[in-house]
């Protein structure tokens, strides 16, 4: 029997997903792609998964796309990769970001190419500190895809963006914690401790509130203060009504942890 190439768990009010083709560095194939497209689908219609945990199986993260799909005869078609980026990958990264949870990432080796850019669509990024991240497609005559040329620059800013782009080297977890292109940095043994609790934390949260802070954040580059305020102003009010909101001001005023709900 082969093993399934994700792992799907519900546990502690989050769902673990582990990328699972060890032996090929967890790099995505169509039918890994569609496996994950299938969790993420089960966590966006239960409402008892209040966050992911994504993360990958054995030594490495993702090598993003697997490379032996792509083995081409001399003078053979070349294949299609706008096919597959926007059938694939695109939609990926749109529900990672879109998803009304959140969504940790657990890098726990190296994430290179489009398995880069698929952590960097995560919410919050902890990676062990044997991690790197790798913008590899200079290294074989492509640009950055996954949403690479949105995120970095973001991240990191231009300068290092296009160093990490244009000369395409490993860049350690430690070093991605300092300059910001991730939330932190854990030694090994630690990282999914770290990770789960992260998780488990989200799991019993406000899931309303998380879910517009992941808007409005993904959101403020491309508004206006005005927007963004106005944006602030519209949910904020919806929040208000919310039970959680309720629960949370009357827990403080109890003196007692708030019991989410997620509603
Ligand atoms: O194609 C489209 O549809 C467009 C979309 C593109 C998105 C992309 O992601 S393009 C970028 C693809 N990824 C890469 O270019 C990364 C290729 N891999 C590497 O550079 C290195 O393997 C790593 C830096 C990730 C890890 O290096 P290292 O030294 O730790 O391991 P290794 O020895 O290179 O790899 C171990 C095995 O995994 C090896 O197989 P073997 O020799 O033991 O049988 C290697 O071939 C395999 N492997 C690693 N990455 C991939 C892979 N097999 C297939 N596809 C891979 N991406």
């Amino acid at each position: 029997m082969t093993q399934a190439s994700v792992l799907f768990d519900v546990q502690d009010g989050y769902a673990l997903v582990t990328l699972n083709r060890p032996d090929k560095l967890n790099s995505f194939n169509p039918e890994m792609h569609q496996r994950l497209r299938e969790a993420l689908a089960t966590v966006k219609s239960r409402d008892d998964i209040r966050a992911v945990l994504l993360t990958g199986a054995g030594r490495a993260f993702c090598a993003g796309q697997d490379l032996s799909d792509r083995a081409m005869k001399p003078g053979g078609p070349a294949p299609d990769l706008g096919q597959t980026i926007g059938t694939l990958y695109n939609p990926l990264v749109r529900t990672l970001r879109t998803l009304e949870k959140p969504v940790v990432c657990a890098v726990n080796g190296v994430a290179a190419g489009a398995g880069a850019n698929v952590a960097l669509a995560c919410d919050i990024v902890v990676a062990g500190r044997s991690a790197s991240f790798l913008q590899a497609f200079a290294k074989i005559g492509l640009m950055p895809d996954s949403g690479g040329t949105y995120f970095l620059p973001r991240l990191v800013g231009t300068a290092r963006a296009m160093g990490l782009a244009l000369l395409a080297d490993k860049l350690p977890a430690e070093e991605a914690a300092r300059i910001g292109l991730i939330w932190k940095c854990v030694d090994d043994a630690q990282l999914m401790d770290e990770a789960r609790a992260i998780a488990a934390a989200f799991g019993k949260g406000p899931t309303k509130a998380y879910g517009a802070i992941k808007e409005a954040l993904y959101a403020s580059p491309h508004n206006s203060l005005d927007a963004q305020l106005n944006f602030e102003r519209d949910v904020q009010r919806e929040l208000g009504r919310t039970e959680d909101y309720r629960e949370g001001v009357t827990a403080f005023m109890e003196k007692r942890p708030p019991d989410f709900k997620g509603k």
